[in-house]
Order: structure tokens, then sequence, then C-alpha cells
């Protein structure tokens, strides 16, 4: 019982309904340009890519349109085309240009930023859903991955050649959307974001060329696509460095909302001792209005935890939801994914960087918590409070293999995050409201005490924060400087409907 609840949690549940009345679920399209001029798009790409490529009555097929975590993000586009190669995706971008009409990429559906990777009647969506081969080299160095995968079948891929890769905590989460955003993961204290571990990226520009880029091909390009989001191309696959990591140890265990103060003081414990004696130890600290769930990771296989887990050792669980093991990285992602809710339901989640401050983050942690009470008190909205720590071990790593969109400071920091879930539209306000007090408040407080950082983490950001800004001035105008030169129609900036766009940075 207790361990189904931890992993709804954790997971934050799948949002799936049966398709019952469209009218309340799907608000009515915004018209911005003619209905014939869809009409002839989604016919154009029929004659091209075949008729089995898109869905011109996507009303009609709700597990296509509700394919997102977020009901908020369930909508009804004009068409959808699903191509299954880069070509497919090249002659689509070639078609959305010529017409003109909005569009919207998706991978894996996971932003719960509404049109992101979702768009209404007003528009097409390029579901990437098709191209999701993963292949791993002979040698077992590096994985090559459709930008439709998820992270699941890249670990399953990799498990029997004794390989991991930097990818997402839960297996659903789809690789197309979190490597463009940084992509954070268990083991990126010792081996950095998922973008750092990309090899090359197979994209295909606005103007319908397969490009690729990596060190040495388009390499401002590749910088670019490292934390820089949907404003290049439309990348279709990734090739990853496969890391020689098998068997790693993982423990999780479940606090009482009473311990949270002593589990944070032993989490900046952890976070100012641990990664600069071991890197390879990683924790992550889940705080739920019920109780807290920290999961250890160590990246290889011991008979003890490691020395730089002892402050959290000090602190009596109240349950064990994972007893120290050796395991794979496949199987943890299995446990961390393995009982989500299946209740429809709306989402939000929010980033905010600081350095470690103790005193700090238990100050915003009651702040937090009295509201994230009373709102769900008022709703029954449900949060969390998430920590999640980036040693300078994981900034230098990223900037060995060619830096990154993201900038870093070279300072031990931490990113927050929170995960809001809620039934009703209606609430939609109340729900944000508290995270977005929370950010707000400690950010205030944070340059008070010299503790800022300014980046936000794009995969954890909501709609209305600016991630691109947030990398600073001289990382934007390169990214401006990248996007004029590989796409000099502006398409991703000006069809493209939403996203993190520079146009908006
Ligand atoms: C349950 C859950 C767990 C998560 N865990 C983690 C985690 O452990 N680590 C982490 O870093 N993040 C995590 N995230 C955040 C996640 O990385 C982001 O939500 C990310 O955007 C999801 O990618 P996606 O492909 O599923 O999403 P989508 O919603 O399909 O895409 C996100 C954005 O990227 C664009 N995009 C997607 N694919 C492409 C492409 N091929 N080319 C161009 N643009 C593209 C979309 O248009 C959209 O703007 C988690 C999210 C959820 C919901
Ligand atoms: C984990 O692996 C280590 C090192 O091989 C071994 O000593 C230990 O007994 C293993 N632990 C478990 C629980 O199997
Ligand atoms: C498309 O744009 C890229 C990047 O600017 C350029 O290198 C390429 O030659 C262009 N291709 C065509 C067919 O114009
Ligand atoms: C209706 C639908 O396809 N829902 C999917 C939403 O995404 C999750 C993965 O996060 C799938 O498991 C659901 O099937």
């Amino acid at each position: 019982m207790r361990r189904n609840f931890i992993f709804t949690i954790l997971t934050f549940g799948d949002a799936f309904v049966s398709f019952g009345s469209t009218a309340s679920i799907y608000p009515r399209p915004r018209t911005e340009i003619p209905e014939s001029t869809l009409t002839a798009a989604c016919s154009k790409a029929k004659q091209r890519l075949g008729d089995a490529r898109v869905n011109t009555r996507p009303i009609q097929t709700p597990e296509l349109v509700q394919q997102n975590w977020s009901q908020a993000c369930w909508k009804v586009p004009y068409c959808i085309i699903l191509p299954s190669t880069a070509e497919e995706v090249s002659e689509s971008l070639k078609i959305i240009k010529s017409f003109r009409v909005p569009f919207a990429i998706r991978a894996g559906g996971h932003s719960p930023n509404p049109e992101w990777s979702s768009i209404d009647g007003g528009g097409i969506l390029l579901d990437l859903q098709q191209i999701n081969v993963v292949t791993v080299a002979g040698d077992g160095s590096s994985v090559s991955v459709g930008a439709g995968a998820r992270w699941g079948s890249v670990y399953d891929a990799l498990e029997s050649k004794n390989r991991a890769v930097i990818g997402a905590r839960d297996r659903s989460v789809g690789v197309g959307g979190s490597i463009l955003g940084g992509g954070y993961h268990h083991l990126s204290n010792q081996f950095a974001l998922a973008a750092d571990n990309v090899k090359n990226f197979e994209v295909v520009l606005s103007n319908g060329t397969i490009a690729n880029a990596n060190v040495k091909q388009n390499s401002d390009l590749f910088w670019a696509l490292k934390g820089g989001g949907p404003n290049f191309g439309v990348v279709t696959r990734y090739d990853l460095y496969a890391l020689p990591v098998s068997t790693i140890w993982a423990q999780i265990n479940v606090y009482a909302p009473a311990q949270v103060p002593a589990l944070i003081i032993a989490f900046d414990d952890w976070q100012v001792n641990g990664p600069v004696s071991d890197v390879k130890g990683n924790a992550d600290l889940i705080i739920s209005l019920d109780f807290a769930v920290l999961i250890l990771v160590y990246s290889e296989p011991v008979s003890k935890p490691s020395k730089i887990f002892d402050p959290f050792f000090a602190l009596e669980p109240i349950a064990t939801a994972l007893p120290a093991a050796n395991l794979t990285l496949k199987q943890l992602s299995d446990i961390v994914e393995s009982a989500s809710s299946t209740a429809p339901a709306r989402h939000d989640y929010r980033a905010f960087s600081s350095l470690v401050d103790t005193e700090l983050t238990l100050e915003m942690y009651d702040f937090w918590l009295k509201q994230a009470n009373d709102a769900r008190d008022a709703t029954g909205i449900t949060q969390s409070f998430v920590l999640q720590h980036v040693s300078r071990n994981l900034i230098g790593v990223g900037e060995q293999r060619g830096g990154n969109a993201l900038s870093l400071p070279d300072k031990s920091q931490q990113w927050w995050t929170t995960i809001v879930d809620w039934e009703s539209a209606k609430d939609d306000a109340v729900a944000r409201s508290v995270a977005i007090g929370t950010t707000s408040q400690w950010q205030k407080r944070a340059v008070e005490r010299g503790v800022d950082v300014p980046v936000l983490f794009m995969n954890d950001a909501s709609r209305d924060q600016n991630p691109l800004a947030s990398y600073g001035r001289e990382s934007l105008q390169r990214l401006r400087a990248v996007s004029q030169r590989y796409d000099e129609a502006q398409i991703f900036q000006h069809l493209q409907r939403g996203g993190f766009k520079l146009s908006k940075a």
C-alpha cells in the first residue's frame, strides 16, 4: 500500500481518461489562419507522406490527442503528422513552411506547459513517436536513439550490454524534449547532464536539410541544442555516449513530515561534503505533504553504503521503499515508474536555483508548506518540494564536452522543483499560485543573502518562466545567432506556437 502511494507521488500520475464529453475537455481552437489553408496543408502531407502518416480526424483518436502527461495539454489539432523518418520530417517542415501553418512538435509529451507539445484545431501537431528506434553500437560505446523514444526503451536496450546512459529518472519521459532542456539524472553529478552526453544530433532544419551537429560539424548548433530548447530544428536522432555502468547500488527511504527539517540539514551536509569527496554518489529529495522520499544512488555495487551518505543514516526512516540493493539502472527506473496513478490530472512544475543555504531552504520549506497545506485543504491540490544537487564536477564534465547553452556558473548549487497535481481547470490559478509565490519569495531572499543563481532549469520550468534569458546575455546572444543561421525563415519562432522560444526570451 505504502509503496504504491509513494510511487504515485514519485511519478505524479499518468493521465488517462476515456473519451467522454469532448466539449468540456477541449477548448475552442484559436483561428489564426483560414481553415482552407489547414485543409490544404494536411492534404499535401497525405499526398507526400501517404495516408498512414497523417491523421486528419484526431477527434476520433483520443489515444493520440491525450498522449500527454498533463490533461491541461489535451488539445485536438487540425491534423497530426506522424513521420517515421528524418526525410518525412523534412517533407513535413517544407509543407508547414510553405503553407505557413502554426505547429507544435511532440516527442514524449511530458511538458505540462499547454501548447509546448500540443496545439488546438488552428494548427498541425508533428508527433515524433514513430521515430523511436534504439540501436546500440557494436562496441557498446554509444547508442543511437530516435527522438520519439521514451527513456525506458533506451535503458532496456542497454541493460544486456552492461551499459547505461544519462537520461531521465522516469521511464516514460521522452528523449526528444528532455535532452533539449538539459536533462538531469541520478548519475548526473558524476557524468553531467543528458545533453552533455550527446555525441551527435541529427536535426532537420527549417529549409528541409537533414544536418548533423557534433564537435566537428555545425559545432555552434551542437552547443545550442544542448539546453537551448526547440529553437533550431527538429531533432530526429540522438547519438549518445553509453557509459560503462552496469550494476549500481541504490536505496529508497521514506520519512515523516516532522523529520523534514532534519532531512534538509542532512541533505545539505551531503551537498556540501559528499560530491567533493566522491562523485559516484547521488541523493534526490522529494518532499510531499504526507512524507518525504530520499533516493540514494551509487554508480557501482557496494557491500556497504558509501560514507558520504552517513548524514542520512543518522535519521531513522519510517519505511524503506527499496532496501539497499545492487541493481541495474533499468531496474531502478522500473521501480521509480512502477505504480503511477491512472487518474486524469492537470499538472505543472516550476524551477528555481540557488547556492546551498540551509537556513534559507528551511525558511522556504516552511513558507511553502503552510501554503501548500492550505491549498490542499481548500481544493485537494497536491504538491511537492524537490531538491536536486548540481555539483562542480557536473559543470566541469559538461565543459569538457564542449559546454552547453546553460553556461552554468562554476559553483556547487541546487535546483529546486515542485510538481503540482490537481483535477479541475477551475483550480488552475490556485494550483499554480503556491509555486509562483514560493519562487518569487525565494528569489527575493536569495538575492538578500547573496546566494542566488540565475539559471532556471528548462526541464522544470513553467510556461511563464524564462529559462533561455536566465542563461545570461552572452549565451542568449549566441543562441540567437545560431537560430538566425540555421533557421533563416525563423519558422521555429513564428510558426511554432509554444515552447521556450528565443523570440520570447
Ligand atoms: C514524471 C516526470 C518525470 C520527469 N523526470 C525528469 C528527470 O528525471 N530529469 C529531467 O531532466 N527532466 C525530467 N522531467 C522533465 C522532462 O524532461 C521535460 O518535461 C521534457 O520537456 C520532457 O520531454 P518530452 O519529450 O517527454 O516532452 P515534450 O512535451 O514532447 O517536449 C518538450 C518540449 O521539447 C520540444 N521537443 C520535443 N522533442 C523535440 C525534438 N525532437 N526536436 C525539437 N523540439 C522538440 C517540444 O516541442 C516541447 O517544447 C520529468 C517530467 C515528468 C512529467
Ligand atoms: C552488492 O555488491 C557488492 C560488491 O560486489 C557485494 O559485496 C554485496 O554483497 C552486494 N550486495 C547485495 C545486497 O547483494
Ligand atoms: C539549409 O540551411 C543550412 C543552414 O543554413 C545550409 O547549410 C544549407 O545549405 C541550406 N540548404 C538548402 C537546400 O538551402
Ligand atoms: C492516453 C495516453 O496515451 N496516455 C499516455 C500518456 O503518457 C503516459 C506516459 O507518460 C502513457 O503511459 C499513457 O498511456
